[in-house]
């Protein structure tokens, strides 16, 4: 087809070479039919001659692409035997991409591998693959791509993961043939995919299988081994920018951090060991490892007190992030004292939460919220002692504790911008303000900074003419942001940016978390033969679907004080979520209950009612 249009636009050219002439040229042709006027007679041969070389040299040349393009589908559908998908087997790229038992991965593997390096030709850079199960049992696992600048890949190419994820073993070069001819990606094109993975024993020769399918394509790997999620992020977004946003390598980004880091806390030069001392939960993960990497870096600075650490117990088990906030209990294995600050990573540290139990025993999280708070609170702070006019926001989702919502937007006049659940969203939303500042309840977020407003910072700080006062608000945004990781949230970087605000501020953990009280709440989950039968609007905190649903929800909300309720069906899991805050625990918890029950009428629930929680 190519080749027909090559010579079509060739013969074009012959035909109209003519006509381009000048008048005078044409009379002198006109009265010399046997081409007695030998310059221009023998100009037309030579450019005859020389498209026809063009024409020949582009046959040839597509002649070869073809060649080459079967040779590369000859050796994706060698390689592909070698990663057979099970017959039947059906699964989705879904929020977090592909998550299951480790045992179904392998042909996912290596076709996210042969889709991670279509994307590379489609986007002429570098995308990365990161094979992990975040937070779910050790003996799960999963797979994301990473679009050019660190950030998720985009819906379109979600689509495309799942389509050829699911495609039969003799129908994978058909899958894939579609996605080169949608996407008009020229399979000759290099490509460059960069590969991370976490500690789960799966992870090594799964990730072996993502290099499998790209070096089948023919596309370039650089396999950075044992990284966290977020770390390869940055690797890529550093190497997509040429280094601009930092060096792609591990050490690469400590220094980035680090330095950020001393350079921040060397305004709160008089914290004491105690104020310096931080005890982190590993999740038994790669957080852990990476954390004992970077301590050196650290120059006492930050104390880590480091606990499962992976050196003996089990992946995400009784510990992590995920285990804290849904528990709302300290994880196993921390040997906490009274009121000392603490905080949990996930088991790919891309989340973090803070806690700490006080006088009485009683155990306090400070989640995604809290430090949405915390940040955008500092942030906002140093940006009028700057004198800087830009717009800051704060993105949550409908989990986002009201209190929270309430002092963002009554106390601090913060712009308050609520989406649908999955980082994708809330990513999204920020990259609208000058200052995104997002994080999910979980404890997944991060801050960005428009190009604009980086620039703002950048020049602010090298005019010499402002005073002491602005200038040094201004150097501490600069560091705040190199020590923000902007393509994702980050359990490493969000740390260091929470201790070096607490530092500065001088605040301890007990006065970040009286910066406002949690309206006590509950999640719960509900069985029914089809979560799909439930449809939702406005950031999911309303039902559309079933009939009825939304009413009845809206009739027991009415019941209590200060509640709210909403419904919504995971994106991770065959269940419908249901969450409920109120003034009291009983309230929320009885609530919540009530909801439950309504969905289980209503929307087709399976196996027994749900029972009250007390
Ligand atoms: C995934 C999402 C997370 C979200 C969670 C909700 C990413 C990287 N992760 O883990 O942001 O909070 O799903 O799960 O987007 P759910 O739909 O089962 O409630
Ligand atoms: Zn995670």
């Amino acid at each position: 087809m190519q080749l027909v249009l090559q010579l079509f636009s060739c013969r074009v050219t012959l035909e109209t070479h003519h006509p381009v002439q000048s008048s005078g040229q044409k009379q002198s042709q006109q009265s010399s039919p046997d081409s007695s006027t030998p310059e221009r007679g023998r100009g037309d041969v030579r450019q005859c001659i020389h498209v026809i070389r063009e024409v020949g040299s582009a046959a040839h040349a597509l002649q070869s692409q073809k060649q080459h393009k079967m040779a590369q589908f000859d050796k994706v559908s060698q390689k592909s035997k070698l990663h057979p998908k099970p017959e039947g087997l059906t699964l989705q790229y879904g929020t977090a991409g592909f998550r299951t038992h480790a045992k179904h991965l392998d042909h996912i593997m290596f076709r996210m591998g042969l889709l991670a390096t279509l994307r590379s030709k489609k986007t002429k850079s570098t995308i990365g693959v990161m094979v992990t199960a975040s937070h779910n049992p050790e003996e799960d696992n999963g797979v994301k791509l990473i679009d050019p600048m660190g950030e998720m890949v985009t819906a379109v190419w979600e689509g495309y993961a799942t389509q050829l994820a699911n495609a039969e073993q003799d129908s994978l070069l058909k899958e894939l043939k579609d996605i080169l001819e949608k996407e008009d990606i020229d399979v000759s094109e290099p490509a460059s995919v960069y590969v991370g993975k976490d500690t789960r024993p799966s992870s090594a020769s799964l990730s072996q299988a993502v290099l499998d399918g790209v070096s089948s394509l023919g596309g370039k790997t650089h396999d950075y081994g044992l990284v966290t999620t977020p770390q390869l992020h940055y690797m890529v977004c550093c190497c997509n920018t040429r280094g601009c946003y930092g060096s792609p390598t591990v050490e690469g980004y400590y220094q980035k951090l680090s330095q950020a880091f001393l350079q921040l806390t060397q305004n709160a030069s008089n914290r004491t060991d105690d104020q310096k001392r931080l005890q982190v939960d590993g999740a038994n993960g790669i957080g852990a490892l990476k954390m004992r990497e970077m301590e050196a870096f650290l120059r006492s600075e930050l104390q880590v007190v480091l606990s499962n650490d992976g050196s003996s117990g089990k992946l995400n088990h009784m510990c992590g992030a995920d285990y804290v906030k849904v528990q709302q209990k300290a994880p196993q294995g921390m040997n906490m004292g009274v009121g000392e600050r603490c905080c949990s990573f996930d088991g790919d540290a891309d989340r973090i939460v803070y806690y700490y139990t006080d006088s009485k025993g009683c155990f306090h999280l400070l989640d995604g919220d809290k430090i949405a708070t915390l940040i955008s609170t500092y942030l906002k702070e140093l940006l009028t002692q700057a004198g800087l006019n830009l717009q800051i926001a704060v993105v949550q989702t409908a989990y986002a504790n009201g209190s929270s919502t309430r002092y963002l937007e009554d106390v601090m006049k913060v712009v308050v911008c609520c989406t649908k659940t999955g980082v994708k969203h809330l990513h999204h939303a920020a990259q609208e303000y000058d200052i995104g500042v997002y994080f999910e309840a979980n404890g997944h977020g991060t801050v960005l900074f428009s190009k604009a407003a980086q620039k703002q910072i950048q020049e602010l700080v090298k005019d010499l003419n402002t005073n002491d006062e602005r200038k040094q608000a201004v150097k501490l945004l600069e560091s705040t942001i190199n020590l923000i990781n902007q393509t994702v949230g980050d359990a490493i970087s969000d740390m260091l940016v929470i201790e070096a605000v607490l530092a500065i501020r001088g605040m301890s953990v007990q006065d970040w978390d009286a910066i406002y009280t949690d309206l006590p709440n509950r999640q719960l989950k509900v069985t029914v033969s089809d979560r799909r039968v439930i449809d939702t609007t406005d950031a999911e905190r309303k039902a559309v679907t079933p009939e009825g649903l939304q009413d009845a929800i809206d009739s027991l909300v009415k019941k209590y004080k200060n509640a709210r309720s909403f419904v919504r069906p995971s994106g991770t899991e065959d269940v419908v979520r249901v969450y409920a805050e109120a003034d009291t625990q009983e309230s929320a918890d009885s609530l919540a209950h009530e909801v439950s029950l309504a969905v289980y009428r209503l929307a087709g629930g399976v196996g027994d009612e749900p029972k009250p929680l007390h």
